[in-house]
């Protein structure tokens, strides 16, 4: 093993203690902003990735777990395929992360088809974060609501896992300044959605949004809306650019 692995394994052994806290298991938890591209670590990776299979489970949209890597293969019969690859140590990688990506992604490593499983499993929880507009060209005077969700897959029940966690949306706007804190859960036994919307008035025209994922009061990640006007009097055309700030960086 290098020392960058070695630095990366460290990393990895304090992220999960910080972010699991309580549970005391040592799942990673993984949150991303949609758009961008993931870098899911394997916790029991041997020396090479000949033994790694990646295992996705998500009961919200598939009955049974989809095998994404089989023995260091990637399996090209899911959709996603074009998306994912297999780093050179046995992590994750998800190009261009859509709000369907969030679950549960285990790593496993067997001795070959149908063999003994050499390590426990290795689990990442991805939450997928999403802003969206009720319109994408704004005119004067129109109010425009801008959208965030956060899509988890909580090992626990929903309202548990964000109590426990202290999971929070916030708005935040250019000066830094929280508002509307107050979200919505929608959940069932599978999956967890936490709402947050933010009607733009008049004088919020051209200033920047920004919408937070926050874990025990640390920013885990975000994403930001910038609603600019075209300063065109003839189309009064505005454009809503968003980009994005991720906290949780690759290995
Ligand atoms: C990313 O995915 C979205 C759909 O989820 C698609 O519209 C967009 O073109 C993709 N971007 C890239 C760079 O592939
Ligand atoms: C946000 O808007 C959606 C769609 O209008 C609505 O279903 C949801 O209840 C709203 N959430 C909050 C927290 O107001
Ligand atoms: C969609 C998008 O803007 N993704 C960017 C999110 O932020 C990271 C890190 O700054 C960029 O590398 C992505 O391109």
């Amino acid at each position: 093993m290098s020392d960058n692995n070695h630095l990366c394994l460290l990393g990895l052994i304090f992220l999960s203690s910080l972010l699991t806290g309580v549970s005391g298991v040592d799942d990673v938890h993984v949150f991303i902003s949609s758009g961008e591209d993931v870098h899911l670590p394997c916790n029991n990776a041997l020396q090479d990735c000949k033994s790694t299979t990646w295992i996705y489970n998500n009961r919200f949209r598939h009955s049974e777990a989809v095998e994404l890597i089989n023995l260091g293969e990637k399996n090209k019969d899911i959709e996603r395929h074009e998306r994912l690859s297999l780093g050179s140590d046995c992590s994750l990688n998800i190009r261009n992360i859509s709000t369907e990506d969030y679950g549960s992604y285990i790593c496993q490593q067997w001795t070959g088809e149908g063999g003994e499983q050499l390590r426990p499993d290795a689990g990442v929880y991805l939450h997928v974060l999403h802003v969206s507009s009720s319109h994408t060209e704004i005119s004067a005077g129109l109010s425009v609501t801008l959208f965030c969700q956060l899509n988890s897959y909580p090992r626990v029940s929903c309202d548990d896992w964000i109590r426990s966690e202290r999971i929070d949306l916030f708005w935040v706007n250019q000066a830094g300044v929280k508002s509307d804190s107050r979200y919505q859960i929608s959940s069932s036994s599978d999956h967890c959605i936490i709402s947050l919307n933010k009607t733009l008035l008049n004088e919020d025209h051209n200033r920047e949004w920004r919408c937070e994922v926050t874990q025990r009061d640390q920013v885990k990640t975000s994403v930001t809306y910038t609603v600019k006007s075209s300063g065109e009097k003839t189309s009064h055309q505005s454009v809503l650019e968003s980009h994005n700030v991720s906290i949780i960086k690759d290995c």
